[in-house]
């Protein structure tokens, strides 16, 4: 269960009423999705500003996949970020994206769909069992992290909404609101973000969404309130602050293909042996450390995923 129930709340944890009080107050002020029982001790003020960045999530399970390798400092997952819709270096997210406000976030489901409709995170959310997902990420542009991120199987989702025999694809769009969002004032991408899977990499249980992470509310910089997670491709997939979700017979076109279509092709699979046309993929800086690694084929996850793309020419599809 995400959401503490006021009979959930066992009498001996309310003695003060302060606390009762606040515990409501973030009960609401979070749209219901995900609530902090500890109340304000677990606010981080340094975060606060930054919308509900910093809260602890309660009753987060750990999940599978998990992988033994260092965490990336929290510090450095959430001010070393890629984030265009607030600018264009690594900065300037964890700088601009406080002024986003995540409150009463809205997702549209459209498409081939039974269930096509507006929701609210929080109806999104109820009921739903959130999992610790510790995964190797890999940007495009030769860095890589260890994040342990919470969040739940985009899977689940999916099977509730119900889509058609003939959905093929799934389609996510990132929020559009260049008054919020500073960066979609200028032309770098084509508003807004757009990204794709095909349904068997929607449906693989790696995939999740996520709404948090080390614990703890999304910060607005790494795509809160809710945004894509797919370990095995470049970071670009993984498309943040999502508001809305499109079932689609044909391959959509993501917004990167759109703007380099040489450069970056719709699967983005992590591969080392495919170079991007500018640099090789071969090795990674791992942030946090000195000396390069070497990139893994589907960034580790080949025993996981490799099957999906039996038969195809990663050169071709890259
Ligand atoms: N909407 C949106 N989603 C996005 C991006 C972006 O610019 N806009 N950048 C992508 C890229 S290139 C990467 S590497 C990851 C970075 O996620 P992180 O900042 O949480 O590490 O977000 C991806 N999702
Ligand atoms: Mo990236």
């Amino acid at each position: 269960m995400i959401i503490k129930k006021m009979a959930d709340i066992k009498p001996a944890e309310i003695t003060d009423p302060q606390i009762y009080r606040e515990r409501r107050r973030f009960i609401r002020t979070a749209s219901g999705l995900l609530l902090a029982g500890a109340a304000s001790a677990t606010l981080r003020p340094r975060l606060a500003e930054a919308g509900y960045g910093g809260q602890a999530i309660e009753g987060v399970r750990p999940g599978p996949f998990a992988i033994k390798e260092k965490r990336t400092a929290y510090k450095d997952i959430t001010s070393y970020n890629n984030f265009y819709e607030f600018g264009t270096d690594k900065r300037s997210p964890a700088l601009m994206a406080g002024r986003l406000k995540t409150d009463r976030w809205k997702v549209t489901v459209e498409g081939a769909v039974s269930r096509s409709a507006d929701y609210y995170l929080e109806d999104i959310l109820k009921g739903q069992v959130l999992e610790e997902r510790i995964y190797r990420m890999r940007c495009v542009e030769g860095w890589s992290m260890v994040i342990p991120w919470i969040g739940f199987p985009l899977r689940d989702l999916i099977k509730r909404l119900e889509p058609h025999s003939r959905a093929k694809y799934i389609e996510f769009q990132t929020l559009f609101d260049p008054a919020q969002m500073p960066g979609q004032q200028r032309n770098v991408l084509d508003w807004p973000y757009v990204e794709g899977l095909r349904m068997d990499e929607a449906m693989h249980p790696l995939t999740i969404l996520a709404v948090g992470l080390y614990g703890e509310i999304l910060p607005n910089q790494n795509g809160a309130p809710l945004r894509l997670v797919v370990p095995w491709k470049y970071g670009f997939k993984g498309i943040k602050s999502i508001v809305k979700i499109r079932f689609l017979e044909e391959q959509p076109q993501s917004s990167w293909m759109r703007s380099a279509p040489n450069e970056y092709g719709f699967f983005a699979n992590v591969n080392p042996r495919v170079s991007h046309p500018r640099w090789s993929q071969r090795r990674e800086r791992r942030i946090g450390e000195f000396r390069k690694r070497k990139t893994l084929m589907f960034n580790g996850y080949a025993e996981q995923v490799a099957h999906l793309y039996q038969g195809m020419d990663l050169k071709k599809n890259f």
